[in-house]
């Protein structure tokens, strides 16, 4: 089993890239807050519907932050979890089944596990029951201190909608916690308001649904602009509070928000047609990163969910040695633009590789199948080690640096 390990590890060493020094520990001791936000896509990201903002206030923010405009969900069957995963951990979610329901009491090196060395105190906020996805059983084994769920909430008719709590109402109730937590915290946010399927109050429009024969995508609009004015909130309060000036403000989108059987609806929408290439670039999902002090600017490095917590670390100036991570920085000066997906397919900045076929990023054509070949190599590496991980546990095999 340890030399099982070792396989895994030869294969990191060999996609590993330096990170940026420049960015290394620029924001050390500080905070983190990192949302996740239900079912975001990019594609809402800077448009309009009716000539009205759909996410006016996420768009300021990216203004002032980094966006990464080509970063890709990772996720499978495990949705929202997975997405959690991906970011605590930088490893991919499973095929089959989600991590949190199937292997909960593995090993992990995760996020709040290697914050708490370093003398953070880790909290996560989200108002489902805190059993679901078996996040009371996870929580404690990533490293978090603290787990405030659907009991910790005041959930009334009044302040719920479809899936439960309000984001607007999640967020202004958990800064009660919030701001009670000791610095530096590291905390995770999950939103739930826009779920599957959009279900909102006529009240919380604040912009009109879209008009197609797509009950989904039109609904889609109104609960994506309701979350954008809860973000609008969280940061306004953080600036009340004092803390949004020592917080790294990290929000992402956890996994796609409209299925592919409503292309043919949402299409009208973008006003395009949804090719093959189309639709893999609609597995984008929005990554902001927002860092005090620092001037906003926008990568268009291909990227995906398992980057998140190297970033993190670095920006943090937190030395990645004896961490075991698929990901890389997101800032890394010789970063390669590329994202494998849980379906297999695989993306860089020239090509696409997804249902057996290779096309160009570019133009969205079929292309000889041979320029394919070392993403497809690579990808499937990818997933072929990190399963590997998960399915055999292999970080119990694992020296922590921490106790040696
Ligand atoms: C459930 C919420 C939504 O607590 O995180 O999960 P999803 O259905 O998106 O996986
Ligand atoms: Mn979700």
């Amino acid at each position: 089993n340890e030399d099982d390990l070792s396989g895994v590890l030869k294969h990191l060493d060999a996609s590993r890239i330096e990170s940026n020094e420049e960015m290394f520990g620029i924001a050390e001791d500080m905070n983190v807050i990192v949302v996740s936000l239900e079912s975001v896509e990019s594609f809402v990201i800077g448009e309009t519907l009716n000539g009205q903002e759909i996410t006016p206030f996420l768009n300021e923010l990216i203004e002032d932050s980094f966006y990464f405009e080509n970063f890709y969900y990772q996720t499978g069957q495990g949705k929202t979890s997975d997405a959690e995963f991906l970011i605590n951990n930088s490893l991919y979610p499973l095929g089959r089944g989600a991590v949190f329901l199937t292997h909960y009491d593995n090993e992990f090196k995760a996020l709040p596990n290697t914050l708490s060395n370093y003398g953070y105190h880790s909290a996560v906020f989200h108002a489902n029951d805190k059993t679901f996805y078996n996040r009371d059983i996870v929580y404690p084994n990533f490293g978090y201190d603290s787990n405030f769920s659907f009991k910790d909430y005041e959930i009334s008719r009044m302040n719920s909608v479809g899936w439960g709590l309000k984001d607007i109402d999640f967020v202004e109730q958990s800064m009660d916690y919030l701001t009670e937590l000791p610095e530096p915290f590291y905390s995770t946010m999950i939103t739930l308001t826009n779920h599957f399927p959009y279900h909102l109050d006529e009240e919380d429009h604040f912009i009109q649904p879209f008009d197609s024969n797509s009950r989904i995508v039109n609904q889609y609009f109104p609960t994506v602009r309701y979350t954008d004015e809860a973000m609008r909130i969280l940061v306004d309060e953080l600036k009340a509070e004092g803390l949004y000036e020592n917080t790294i403000l990290v929000m992402y989108g956890d996994h796609y928000g409209i299925a592919n059987s409503h292309y043919g609806e949402l299409s009208k929408f973008l006003d395009k047609e949804i090719d093959v290439a189309e639709a893999v670039k609609l597995e984008r999902v929005p990554l902001i990163v927002h860092i005090p002090g620092l001037e906003g600017k926008t990568f268009d490095t291909v990227s995906g969910q398992v980057d998140v917590m190297p970033t993190l670390l670095n920006l943090l100036g937190i030395e990645e040695d004896g961490l075991t991570m698929f990901g890389n920085d997101l800032f890394a000066e010789d970063r390669d633009d590329f994202a494998v997906l849980r379906n297999g397919t695989v993306i860089t900045d020239e090509y696409i590789y997804t249902n057996e076929t290779c096309l160009s990023y570019e133009t969205g054509e079929e292309v000889a199948s041979d320029l394919c070949q070392p993403l497809i190599e690579r990808g499937a590496a990818e997933l072929y080690y990190s399963d590997k991980i998960i399915y055999r546990d292999l970080f119990r095999f694992k020296e922590d640096v921490y106790e040696s």
